[in-house]
């Protein structure tokens, strides 16, 4: 009898379980401040801990590579103001129960052997030790982006294993409260770990030398990749001999630029996708410069490393949108479908911009060619939804916002301008001279803004493509 009861309760948690699907957060989860240019405020900072809060996000990591006391002078002190402004974040993240993790990125020149390697490991742990009088109790030493002008790095897997292990043993044998260290290795990522089918012999030592405890965080197939299946994961926890984790590049868009440098082109609005559904250890966003329009990414970040098993990235995006920008929500998904993909010789990732307009202006240019009368109503329809949420947004959002994203807004906006003059030509059977007027405007700003280069954008040049060749085929029979 007690056998059946036991097998009873044992089938109805089987499936109450099956029905409700355990949620599984991924223990380490949150943002890394990991970007090149202009680091957040104190107050973006202070915003994001908060937002992390709020988003079941329990890790912050300090890392901008452009502050100079992160990387570049690693070994000078933070100067008073500096410490203090640290002081209140890590304070702001204790009230918060978000983990303030300081990390440190000493490769640029960093001594490993004999006295200057002494002196750089007491330098370092000095530097620790400062940060942990202030309150902080995880740590980061990171070592990516040591290559030279011809991609190729100077690093040793062994002695570098050797000196984490050694801050890592000194920290724990001196403080008990400290997490284990982080670590990103200086190939940290899958193509950069092997030659062949063998692992590169920085990446084996490392592998082989570094403490099982520390953690290892990597970023995919490459720097910035189109997702990572938990097959390319589990290989990855195999090299290390442990569960890495992961240091994700969306929505960071700090190699999209323009000519000077100083502002970013594009923005990432859309959402975290194409990750592990299995267990992991750690996952960590790195955000834009663009403070506020990172967090569409990030709460849908939030969403799968707390259920990374059940996540579906449209419904998240939706909902964190709905949730961000109440009744200013429609208008801004409109906008942010057109600002998802993320694209250049070496990077690839978000979803593409788009894709109802790129396949029905694709249907539109194969019909016309075909000389096959084409059906506008979808593609106008998403032109007049593309000027009407630019006009609203352009008016009601918030300046917070629009700091981040009016060039991008714009630049839909002249886009779609462009785009209804576009269908206007082909109905017309004639192309509007305005046309190339516009591109040229359009082009003249994407200095400044790129938007939907795959749809919207594409759609300008097709049209203006398709009756340049028709004109120039009549030139031909002329002749
Ligand atoms: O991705 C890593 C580990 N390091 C750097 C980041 O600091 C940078 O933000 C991204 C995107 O450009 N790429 C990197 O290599």
């Amino acid at each position: 009898m007690k056998i059946f009861f036991t097998l009873i309760i044992f089938a109805a948690m089987m499936f109450i379980g099956g029905a409700t699907a355990l949620a599984i957060p991924i223990p380490l989860r949150g943002v890394v401040e990991g970007f090149y240019g202009t680091p957040w405020t104190y107050s973006d900072r202070a915003d994001i801990i908060d937002f992390c809060r709020k988003n079941n996000l329990n890790s912050y990591i300090y890392a901008p590579k452009d502050d100079p006391y992160h990387r570049d002078k690693w070994r000078k002190p933070y100067p008073a103001d500096k410490l203090d402004e640290l002081r209140n974040l890590v304070a702001v993240a204790k009230q918060n129960n978000v983990r303030f993790i300081f990390a440190v990125s000493p490769g640029l020149d960093l001594n490993y052997k004999g006295s200057a390697g002494d002196a750089d490991f007491d330098t370092l742990i000095g530097k620790l030790d400062a940060m942990y009088n202030i309150g902080v109790r995880d740590f980061a030493i990171f070592f990516d982006d040591l290559k030279d002008d011809k991609g190729r790095h100077h690093e040793d897997g062994k002695l570098q294993a050797e000196f984490l292990n050694r801050v890592q043993k000194n920290l724990r044998s001196r403080y008990k409260d400290v997490a284990p260290l982080i670590m990103v290795p200086t190939e940290y990522f899958y193509d950069d770990m092997v030659k062949g089918d063998k692992l590169k012999p920085y990446t084996r030592d490392l592998a082989e030398n570094l403490d099982p405890k520390i953690v290892v965080l990597y970023s995919g197939r490459g720097v910035v990749c189109d997702g990572i299946t938990d097959a390319e994961l589990a290989k990855v926890n195999k090299i290390f001999g442990r569960e890495v984790g992961i240091w994700w590049n969306y929505p960071v868009n700090d190699y999209s630029l323009t000519p000077d440098g100083n502002r970013n082109v594009k923005l990432a609005l859309g959402a975290i996708e194409k990750l592990p559904t299995g267990k992991m250890t750690a996952i960590f966003f790195n955000p834009m410069g663009q403070v506020q329009m990172s967090k569409i990414a990030l709460a849908t970040g939030a969403i799968y490393s707390n259920n990374p098993a059940t996540y579906d990235s449209d419904a998240a995006w939706n909902k964190v949108i709905d949730a961000q920008f109440g009744m200013l929500a429609s208008s801004m998904k409109v906008f942010a479908e057109n600002s998802r993909h993320m694209e250049n010789s070496w990077a690839k990732v978000g979803a593409p911009d788009a894709n109802e307009f790129q396949t029905a202006a694709y249907i539109i240019m194969s019909d016309v060619t075909k000389k096959i009368p084409a059906d506008f109503s979808a593609l106008e329809q998403m032109i007049d939804n593309m000027e009407r949420a630019t006009d609203i947004l352009l008016k009601r959002l918030p300046q917070k916002y629009l700091d981040e994203c009016r060039p991008q807004l714009e630049q839909l906006r002249r886009t779609a301008h462009a785009d209804k003059i576009a269908v206007e030509s082909l109905k017309a059977g004639r192309l509007d001279p305005q046309l190339k007027i516009l591109r040229e405007e359009i082009s003249a700003n994407e200095q400044l803004a790129v938007i939907s280069e795959l749809a919207a954008r594409k759609f300008v040049d097709d049209v203006i493509n398709f009756f340049d060749a028709q004109n120039s085929d009549k030139r031909k029979r002329k002749k």
